[in-house]
């Protein structure tokens, strides 16, 4: 068993509905926020993006600096969909090089917190599903009903 299929659910469930989240938005709302002091929805996009990419690059013993995804460089939704795309697929890859054991296996953050992989990337998917609920917030605020959650 490898890593990666701990976190199946990511795959099936997480992942396809921010994608039918982000897709949804129309292109010319995605720099809407419903005040100024906080991130637009495309910011939250790649704010996901930053965020998975940063944690992978923790867990690799890798992180120079935290990766920025500024918006000028996205200015299309599908840019920034293929980015969080290529980005989920380093972690795929991570993930399902390294057996299920290492999950377990523990590294220091900052200098000071000793965290287990497995955290990391529970809390890489728990920070997708925060932000993916302040989008679906957005969508209604835009007068767009998200799309449909679960089983039907
Ligand atoms: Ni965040």
């Amino acid at each position: 068993m490898n890593a990666l299929e701990h976190f199946a659910f990511w795959e099936t469930d997480v992942r396809p509905y921010l994608l039918d989240v982000l897709r949804v938005m129309p292109a010319e709302k995605w720099d809407f926020a419903p005040v100024p002091e906080i991130m637009t929805f495309r910011r939250m996009a790649l704010h996901i993006a930053d965020a998975e990419e940063g944690w992978r690059q923790v867990a690799l013993a890798e992180l120079t600096e935290w990766p920025e995804y500024p918006d000028s460089k996205y200015a299309k939704p599908e840019d920034a969909i293929c980015l969080l795309g290529e980005i989920h697929q380093r972690t795929v890859e991570l993930l399902q090089s390294k057996p299920a054991s290492w999950l377990d296996d523990t590294t220091k953050i900052w200098d000071k917190y000793t965290v287990t992989y497995r955290w990391i990337f529970l809390h890489v998917l728990e920070h997708e599903i925060h932000h993916r609920a302040q989008m679906l917030t957005y969508l209604r605020l835009v007068g767009i009903v998200p799309p449909n959650y679960g089983p039907e």
